[in-house]
């Protein structure tokens, strides 16, 4: 048994270039663990709160404070290392330490037991006689939250490549996608900067469904037949748009609004157009009664919560008995620490929710979570097509190929 021989942490930044936190855990004076948290600009309502105060000294402090009290424990306990987390802060949502730190925390200590270990952090995570790889989904055309005006209000339109066989085949195939995109783009606008989202996707000026249909023609130019080889997802972060007070979706940059109905028809509407393979957030985070309806309509379609479920196993709780859903997505700091992640993860597995285990748009380059996604049984890997920060999940993929112990691909 490794023990835990010293913890501390640091201010880092992250791809959006704002502060974060580093966590350092070290086991027997030599294995280190080393995790530096992510952050989302399309926050839930009901996620773990970042940083108490919104300020990662704060995190900072309270760690160093309290070193002392992870010092001699079993680094590969998840259980105790979670409860001593949560010792320092009895709130719901982590605002006295920082969801950043119990992440950080959680997820460092695991590495550092792998480590010591000798065996890749999937196996820690979860012992299996065999694994298989999530499907990548990977922004290639982003708006809303994460660019800028003029681009679609729509958040996210995602590829996937269901027909690949590999893991190989699948991550070059949404990096041809990405790439041909940038040519349908280049012909469609000549002034088209080449720009692009928080995460990576191009970020034109194109209304949503002119965004789509420009994604199609990618994939129809690449020789791939839509729905089948090659499928579309849509993140619609439809809290973005909802507005409380009036009641109605305010799409500002198309210039129009949705009844809740309409909201539930301008959704379906794109699911059955585009044929997509994965619908998240397509009403707001309340709305779980609509979801339902989408849920029923298109079992074929993994119609997600994200910040209907906020990776809070309650709310899942919740989101099951309504029927609202069948996939969410799995994001270790909507919960806090690793332990949280894991217990939703399980009830979600237990009532047949398919998982996708998910980046933040404010990322580091760590790759643990290629791992998670893998221990957890999902079935999609979100985790972007380009970028430093998101290429490192996709290249531990990669490395990951080498191991024996996956094989293939998880069934959708
Ligand atoms: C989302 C995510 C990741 P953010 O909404 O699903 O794609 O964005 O991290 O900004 O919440
Ligand atoms: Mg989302």
């Amino acid at each position: 048994m490794a023990k835990i021989s010293s913890i501390e942490g640091r201010i880092l930044y992250n791809s959006r270039g704002s502060k974060t936190i580093e966590v350092d855990v070290k086991s027997d004076g030599k294995f280190l663990g080393r995790v530096c948290a992510p952050s989302g600009a399309s926050v839930g309502k009901y996620e773990a709160v970042s940083f108490p105060n919104g300020k990662p000294e704060e995190s900072l402090r309270v760690l160093s404070e309290n070193a002392q009290k992870f010092i001699g424990l079993d680094s590969s306990d998840l259980k105790v290392i979670h409860d001593t987390v949560r010792s320092l802060d009895k709130t719901n949502n982590y605002s006295e330490v920082g969801g950043a730190l119990a992440f950080a925390v959680t997820i460092a200590a695991m590495e550092s037991a792998a480590k010591a270990a000798e065996e890749p952090l999937f196996k820690i995570l979860s012992p299996q006689s065999s694994y298989k790889f999530p499907f990548p989904l990977g922004n290639i055309l982003g708006g809303g939250a994460h660019a800028g005006p003029g681009t679609p209000d729509i958040q996210e339109i995602l590829v996937c490549s269901t027909g690949s066989k590999t893991i190989e085949s699948a991550i070059e195939t949404n990096l041809a996608v990405h790439r041909e995109l940038r040519s349908v783009l280049e012909k469609e606008d000549p002034g088209f900067t080449n720009g692009r989202g928080d995460e990576g996707g191009w970020a034109p000026k194109l209304e949503n469904h002119k965004a789509l249909e420009v994604s199609v023609k990618a994939i129809e130019n690449l020789g791939f037949t839509l729905g089948k080889e090659v499928s579309l997802g849509v993140d619609f972060a439809s809290s973005t748009q909802w507005n409380e007070q009036k009641e109605k979706y305010v799409y500002n940059r198309a210039g129009f609004e949705n009844s809740t109905g309409e909201q539930i028809d301008f959704a379906a509407d794109i699911i059955e157009k585009y044929k997509l393979i994965y619908a998240e957030d397509a009403v707001h985070e309340e709305a779980f009664e609509d979801m339902s309806e989408l849920t029923a309509k298109f079992p074929k379609t993994l119609v997600t919560g994200d910040d209907l479920t906020v990776t809070n196993k309650d709310i899942l709780q919740k989101a099951i008995d309504k029927k609202s859903c069948n996939a969410a997505i799995l994001k270790v700091n909507q919960a806090g620490s690793l332990f949280d992640a894991f217990e939703f993860a399980n009830l979600a597995t237990q009532n047949n929710i398919k998982l996708i285990t998910s980046h933040r748009s404010g990322e580091s380059t760590d790759s643990q979570i290629s791992h998670i996604g893998i221990a957890t049984k999902s079935k999609m890997l979100k985790v972007g097509v380009v970028g430093g920060e998101r290429v490192a999940k996709l290249n531990e993929l990669l490395r990951l190929s080498e191991h024996d112990l996956i094989c293939g691909m998880a069934e959708i």
